[in-house]
C-alpha cells in the first residue's frame, strides 16, 4: 500500500499526516477531472466536486481551466505565505488555486511576451468579482516592484471599493452584484512589474437608482454615505435625515440593511480609496454633492393645478437640488415641469403631466448618476495610466486583462437590464467555445498531431437571434424605438412574434396551434438561453433603450456648477444632430470591441459554480450544481480534453522530470530533447497508442500513463519530499 503525506491543521499549524493514497483520493477526489477514470460520467464529475467542496477544496482543473466552487465563507488560502507556494510552480506540482492560473497567465507574459486575459464566468453570485479581487491582490503582492511603482499596485487595489460602492449592489441573488461589466488591464513593464491599468466599464444598470425589487438596494454608496458620513457633510449634502427610509429611491426595496454588508466598513474603504487614487478634498465633495442631489431628486414631487398645469410641491427639495448641482432653481423646476421640442427650427415649450414630469424626474437621476459613473471610471484611470509615457510606449509590451462582468440572472420579472446581462453572458460563451476548440485545434496542428473533433452545442445561434444585423432581437428593437407613430413595447413584442415566432429559442404566449402557453406572459417574450430559459416583460423596453433626456434638462445640466455635472453634460450635445445610438447598439457594439480585445490576447478561464441559491457555507446542491456544470459545458470540455491527449508537456519539462527513471537520461541527456524523450519513452515501455511526439512536445493520451510513470518516480526517490510533492500534485 502506497502513503502520501496530507496537511491537517493541528493547533493553528500544520502537521504532516500519513494516509493511504487510495483512501485519500476517495476522500477528497481528483485535483484535475482529468484524471477522472469514468470521464464521460457526468456523475463522477458532481460526485468529484462535491468530495472536493467538503473538504474546502473549492478549485479543480480541467487542464487548464480552473473551475471553482463558492465556498460562502473564509477559507484562509489567500494569505501571502500561499501566494508565495505558488510563484513560479507548474499546474501539476501543487494543489489547483487562483493563484495558479494567475502565476501560469504571468509567466506565459513573461516567457511568451504574449498578452493574456483571465475570462472568468458563472451565474450571478458564483463568485467572479472575488476572483478577479484575488487575482489582481497576487499580482499587486508577488510580482517584483520597479523603483516608483510601488503607489500603482495601492492605486490598483484602492479602485475595487471605489467602483463597488458606486457599481454594485444588494440583489436576490448576490448581497454585492455587479451591476456593471468591467474589463480590467493589468499593464507590466519588461521586469515584469505592474506598472499601470486601465478599466473598460459597460452599461451600468441605471433603472437601479430609481427601483429596486422587493428585497433589493440601490447601489452600496447612498446607504455607506447615510450610515458613515460625517454629521457636518450630511448637513452640507441636506441629508440631515440618516434613515435610508426616508429616501424614496431607497425604500423601494424595503431592505436598508442586510446582514452581510457592513456599510460603515466600506465607507471607510471607499474614502480612502478616492483619496489613494488622488481625488482631492473637493472633487470628493463635488461627487457626494451629486450622490445627495439623486436622493433630493427622488423626493421631489409634483402637483397639478386647478387648471391641470404641473408644478412643484417640494420647494426645500428645490432648494438643495439648486445648490448641489449648481443650477438655477427656476431653470430647473421649468426643466423638470416642461419640455422643450425643437420642430423646423422653431423652439415650442409645452407642459408634462404628472406623470411625465415624474418620469422625466427619473430620467434625469438616472443619467445623472450613469454619467457621473462613467465619470468615476474615466477619473480612475487617470489615476491608473502609467505616468512616464516614454517608457511606456519603448519598453512595456505586456498586458493582463481580467474580464468581471455581471453573471447570467434570471429574476421573477425579468425586463432590459436582464435582457442584456444575459446577452453579454451568451457572448462570453460563444468566446469560451471558440477559443477552447479554436486553440485545442490549433495546438494538435502546430505539434502536427491529428485532431479529433467533440460535439458541442454551440450558442452562437442565441447570440445571432439577439445581434444579428436587421434580424435580430436588437435591431427590431430598434427599429420600434426610431418609428414614429403608435410603437409601443406592446408593438415591439408582436414585431418580434412576427419575424421569429418559429425560432428554436424565442417563444412567446402563443402556440403554434392557436393556443396558450401559460407559462410566458402576453407582455413577455422567452429566450431559451445556453444556462436556462427566461421570460423578459417588454415593458419599458422602448424607454430603456431609448434612454432620453428631455432637451431643457441637458440644458440645465450644461449650465451646471457642479465640476462633475460640467463634465458629464457637454454643450456640444445639444448642438449635435444625429441620434445618438440607442442603449442596446451601444452595448452591442462595446462588446463587438471588448470581444476584439479577448480574442487579441491569450485566455485563461475560471469557471465559477454557486453551490446554493441561499448564499449559505457548505450547502452543496446537487440539481443546481448539474445544471451549472451542464450549461458551462464542462463535461464537453473535459471531453476535448480527453477525446485528444490528455497531458502534453514540452519535451524539457518531460525530461527534467522523468529523467532519474532511465540510465541513458539521467543525470542529463546531452543530444537532440525529443530523441532524449524518445529514449526514455521507450525506456518505460509507452505502447504506441499511448502518446505521440509533437515537434516541440510529448502528448500522453491517457492519465493512468502519466501515473504509471508518477508511480515509478516514487519507487525510484522514496523519499519524505517525493512524499510531500506527490500530496500536493496529485491528489489535493
Ligand atoms: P459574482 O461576481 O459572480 O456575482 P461574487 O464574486 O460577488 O459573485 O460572490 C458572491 C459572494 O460569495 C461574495 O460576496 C462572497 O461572500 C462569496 N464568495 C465568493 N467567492 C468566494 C471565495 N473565494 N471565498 C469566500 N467567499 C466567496 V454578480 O456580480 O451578481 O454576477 O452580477
Ligand atoms: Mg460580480
Amino acid at each position: 500500500m502506497r502513503y502520501i503525506g496530507r496537511e491537517v491543521e493541528v493547533d493553528g499549524g500544520v502537521r504532516l499526516v500519513m494516509e493511504s493514497a487510495l483512501s485519500a483520493r476517495d476522500r477528497v477526489g481528483v485535483q484535475d477531472f482529468l484524471l477522472l477514470d469514468n470521464y464521460t460520467s457526468e456523475a463522477a464529475f458532481i460526485e468529484n466536486l462535491r468530495r472536493r467542496y467538503k473538504e474546502n477544496l473549492i478549485y479543480t482543473y480541467i487542464g487548464s481551466v480552473l473551475v471553482s466552487v463558492n465556498p460562502y465563507k473564509e477559507l484562509g488560502i489567500y494569505s501571502k505565505p500561499n501566494m508565495e507556494r505558488y510563484r513560479g510552480v507548474s499546474f501539476y506540482e501543487i494543489s489547483p488555486h487562483i493563484f495558479g492560473l494567475a502565476d501560469n497567465s504571468y509567466r506565459a507574459l513573461r516567457t511568451a511576451r504574449k498578452d493574456q486575459c483571465i475570462l472568468i464566468s458563472g451565474e450571478s453570485g458564483a463568485g467572479k468579482t472575488e476572483a478577479s479581487k484575488k487575482i489582481l491582490q497576487y499580482y499587486t503582492t508577488t510580482c517584483p516592484t520597479r523603483d516608483n511603482t510601488h503607489s500603482i499596485r495601492e492605486r490598483l487595489l484602492q479602485s475595487i471599493p471605489v467602483l463597488e460602492a458606486f457599481g454594485n449592489a444588494k440583489t436576490l441573488r448576490n448581497d454585492n452584484s455587479s451591476r456593471f461589466g468591467k474589463y480590467m488591464d493589468v499593464q507590466f513593464d519588461y521586469k515584469g512589474a505592474p506598472i499601470g491599468g486601465h478599466i473598460l466599464n459597460y452599461l451600468l444598470e441605471k433603472s437601479r437608482v430609481v427601483h429596486q425589487n422587493h428585497g433589493e438596494r440601490n447601489f452600496h454608496i447612498f446607504y455607506q454615505l447615510l450610515e458613515s458620513g460625517d454629521s457636518s457633510l450630511l448637513m452640507r449634502l441636506g441629508l440631515d435625515m440618516t434613515n435610508p427610509q426616508h429616501y424614496r429611491y431607497l425604500v423601494k426595496g424595503n431592505c436598508p440593511r442586510v446582514s452581510s454588508i457592513n456599510d460603515k466598513n466600506s465607507w471607510k474603504a471607499v474614502t480612502k480609496g478616492l483619496s489613494v487614487l488622488g481625488f482631492n478634498e473637493e472633487e470628493v465633495e463635488e461627487l457626494l454633492k451629486v450622490i445627495a442631489s439623486v436622493l433630493h431628486l427622488g423626493n421631489t414631487l409634483f402637483g397639478e393645478d386647478e387648471y391641470g398645469e404641473t408644478h412643484f410641491t417640494t420647494e426645500t427639495q428645490l432648494t438643495y437640488l439648486t445648490e448641489l448641482l449648481g443650477v438655477e432653481g427656476s431653470a430647473l423646476s421649468e426643466a423638470l415641469t416642461h419640455k422643450k421640442i425643437v420642430a423646423k427650427g422653431e423652439e415650442m415649450i409645452g407642459p408634462l403631466t404628472l406623470e411625465q414630469a415624474l418620469s422625466a424626474r427619473d430620467a434625469l437621476a438616472k443619467a445623472i448618476y450613469g454619467r457621473t459613473f462613467t465619470w468615476l471610471v474615466q477619473k480612475i484611470n487617470q489615476s491608473l495610466a502609467f505616468q512616464d509615457e516614454v517608457y511606456y510606449t519603448s519598453k512595456c509590451s505586456s498586458v493582463i486583462g481580467l474580464l468581471d462582468i455581471y453573471g447570467f440572472e434570471v429574476f421573477q420579472n425579468n425586463s432590459f437590464e436582464q435582457f442584456c446581462i444575459n446577452y453579454c453572458n451568451e457572448k462570453l460563451q460563444q468566446l469560451f467555445i471558440e477559443l477552447t476548440l479554436k486553440s485545442e485545434q490549433e495546438e494538435y496542428e502546430a505539434e502536427g498531431i491529428g485532431w479529433e473533433s467533440v460535439e458541442y452545442f454551440n450558442n452562437k445561434i442565441i447570440c445571432d437571434l439577439v445581434e444579428e444585423k436587421f434580424k435580430g432581437i436588437i435591431a427590431i428593437l430598434d427599429e420600434e424605438c426610431l418609428r414614429p407613430g403608435d410603437a409601443s413595447d406592446i408593438t415591439f413584442l408582436e414585431k418580434l412574434e412576427d419575424r421569429l415566432g418559429g425560432h428554436a429559442h424565442f417563444v412567446t404566449h402563443k402556440l403554434a396551434n392557436g393556443k396558450i402557453r401559460k407559462a410566458v406572459g402576453r407582455e413577455e417574450f422567452r429566450l431559451l438561453h445556453y444556462a436556462g430559459e427566461v421570460n423578459y416583460n417588454v415593458n419599458g423596453f422602448l424607454d430603456k433603450n431609448n434612454d432620453l433626456l428631455y432637451r431643457n434638462l441637458k440644458e440645465v445640466m450644461c449650465q451646471s456648477e457642479n465640476s462633475i455635472v460640467k463634465q458629464c453634460f457637454h454643450p456640444d450635445e445639444l448642438t449635435d444632430q444625429r441620434r445618438p445610438e440607442t442603449a442596446a447598439t451601444q452595448f452591442k457594439l462595446s462588446l463587438a470591441k471588448l470581444m476584439e480585445i479577448l480574442m487579441s490576447k491569450e485566455p485563461s478561464y475560471i469557471r465559477c459554480i454557486k453551490p446554493n441559491d441561499a448564499k449559505q457555507p457548505g450547502r452543496f446542491e446537487e440539481v443546481l450544481v448539474r445544471h451549472q456544470v451542464k450549461y458551462l459545458g464542462l463535461m464537453e470540455n473535459l471531453r476535448v480534453r480527453r477525446a485528444g491527449f490528455a497531458y502534453r508537456r514540452s519535451f524539457e519539462a518531460f525530461l527534467q522530470r522523468y529523467k532519474p527513471l532511465c540510465p541513458d537520461t539521467w543525470p542529463n541527456w546531452q543530444g537532440k530533447l525529443s530523441d532524449g524523450v524518445s529514449t526514455l519513452v521507450k525506456h518505460l515501455d509507452y505502447k504506441p497508442e499511448e502518446y505521440k511526439l509533437g515537434r516541440s512536445k510529448i502528448f500522453i493520451r491517457f492519465p493512468k500513463t502519466l501515473f504509471r510513470t508518477e508511480d515509478a518516480l516514487e519507487i525510484k526517490k522514496p523519499t519524505i519530499a517525493i512524499i510531500l510533492q506527490k500530496c500536493w500534485r496529485g491528489y489535493r
